[in-house]
């Protein structure tokens, strides 16, 4: 329902573009041989948002980046289409405002360990919006396992399980560790202390991937990001060991089984919106503006300093360099946990379904859903009559839901063959 931008098209990126110009006064020209809706226009860039710069030492569209696109889609357990494996179900469905511009993935044996899983929901904005969420889809995983894979040997990790699943380490310690509000990254010393080191290794792995690939997009892509940008909920499960790192308002949902064994819905993130007063007091001293226009009351937006230029819906995202400077960031909220056998299943999603579905209506759904390989499309199915019950006059949302369940043999899960 709520746009990533208000407004759209190319009205909206000329007025963001004329804002940016009142906001730096600057004169002269955009490179010609940008893709950018932006070409031709005589204005110049100020250097922190001249992300074309290397563009000549760019290779060539195509054929290189292709191939390694093709290769990384034949990965086995590497899942980015509707479908399921077994260990989890996932599946996206365009709304009725154009392209999709979400995107989603599941890698089983991630980083080559067979007992790691990478889990991902991206929710595009912008002209170029869809794009950029497939290649944060496509590079960030690979960032991140390069990080640890040199960086944590087998023997540690063993080593971390055998020494933790004693019960040093148990839901009740789930740390939410904020991200520094000026992108550099300092360590909650009381949180790593209380945390196995592979909680610390992991979280430096997921800053350093989320700074490497929003400077990747502002430097080395062909994709033009300078109006456009993606939110990111992203997992890594290895054994009992959760790290989720969230930028943007897409969300992560646990579903554990309470005292009663009913199902019980535990929020992972938080949805990173300009109306957080830590969110919106570092965009505030970054000299943006936060402020929601008369129309929709309720949604707070991101500014530049002293105009109208179209408001971003979000106080972190990959990409939007016109907002870079004036307090938006990349720089992911992470947060720990050790699973234990109570968890069931955990569920990441855009707000296409969370507008319209309350966390508990989702575990809900996902556990009376016929059965767990199809559970992804029913919420989605669900949430999409949903909207139109509920917002007869608005365009329903596009919608991409990640459902991983927490105990693989799914033939056992006592929901799967339930109705
Ligand atoms: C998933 O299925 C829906 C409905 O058939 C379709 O619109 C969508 O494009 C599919 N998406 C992917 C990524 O396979
Ligand atoms: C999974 O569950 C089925 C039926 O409940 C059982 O026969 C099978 O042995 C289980 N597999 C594993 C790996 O636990
Ligand atoms: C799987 O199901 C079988 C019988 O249906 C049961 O004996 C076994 O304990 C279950 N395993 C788990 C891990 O729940
Ligand atoms: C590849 C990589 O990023 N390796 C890192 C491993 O950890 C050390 C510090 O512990 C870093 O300096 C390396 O960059």
């Amino acid at each position: 329902m709520i746009e990533g931008y208000w407004g759209c098209g190319c009205l909206a990126v000329l007025e963001c573009i004329l804002s940016i110009i009142r906001a730096l006064q600057m004169g002269s020209c955009f490179s010609a041989e940008s893709r950018s809706p932006l070409s031709g226009s005589p204005l110049s860039p100020h250097p922190a948002f001249d992300y074309r710069k290397k563009r000549n030492s760019r290779k060539k569209p195509g054929s290189v980046d292709f191939r390694k696109e093709e290769q990384l889609h034949r990965i086995p357990g590497r899942l980015f289409l509707n479908g399921s494996s077994g260990v989890a179900s996932l599946y996206t469905q365009q709304g009725k405002k154009g392209t999709n511009q979400d995107a989603m993935i599941v890698w089983e044996n991630f980083g080559s360990r067979t007992d790691t899983v990478f889990c991902g929901v991206f929710d595009g904005h912008g002209p170029y919006g869809h794009m950029v969420a497939k290649k944060v889809r496509d590079h960030l995983p690979l960032k991140l396992s390069a990080h640890w894979e040199v960086n944590i040997s087998s023997e540690d990790v063993l080593r971390e399980i055998s020494l933790n699943t004693a019960g040093s380490v148990n839901s009740e310690e789930t740390a939410l560790i904020s991200a520094d509000k000026d992108s550099r990254a300092s360590v909650d010393l009381d949180v790593t202390e209380k945390n196995p080191d592979i909680f610390k290794t992991l979280k430096e792995s997921f800053l350093k991937a989320f700074k490497v690939m929003d400077r990747e997009l502002r430097l080395h892509t062909n994709i033009d990001c300078f109006c456009s940008g993606t939110t990111a909920v992203t997992l890594v499960k290895q054994g009992p060991y959760l790290v989720v790192g969230n930028v943007g308002d897409s969300r992560a949902v646990l579903a554990t089984r309470d005292k009663d064994n009913s199902l019980k819905a535990v929020q992972l993130t938080v949805d990173l919106k300009p109306n957080l007063p830590a969110e919106a007091e570092r965009i505030r001293n970054c000299k943006g503006c936060v402020f929601a226009l008369h129309d929709e009351p309720t949604v707070a937006r991101v500014w530049l300093p002293n105009n109208d230029a179209p408001g971003l819906a979000m106080a972190r995202a990959f990409g939007d360099f016109f907002l870079k400077d004036f307090g938006l960031i990349s720089v992911p909220e992470i947060s720990c946990r050790c699973l234990s056998e109570e968890d069931e299943f955990i569920v990441l999603a855009t707000d296409g379904i969370w507008d319209v579905l309350s966390n508990k209506e989702v575990i809900d759904i996902i556990e009376y859903a016929p059965a767990c390989s199809s559970a992804a499309r029913t919420l989605v199915q669900t949430a999409v009559r949903a909207w139109r019950y509920k917002y007869l006059t608005t365009k329903v949302d596009d919608c991409a839901v990640v459902c991983l369940f927490l105990d693989s043999n799914l033939s056992n899960l006592s929901y799967a063959s339930n109705t």
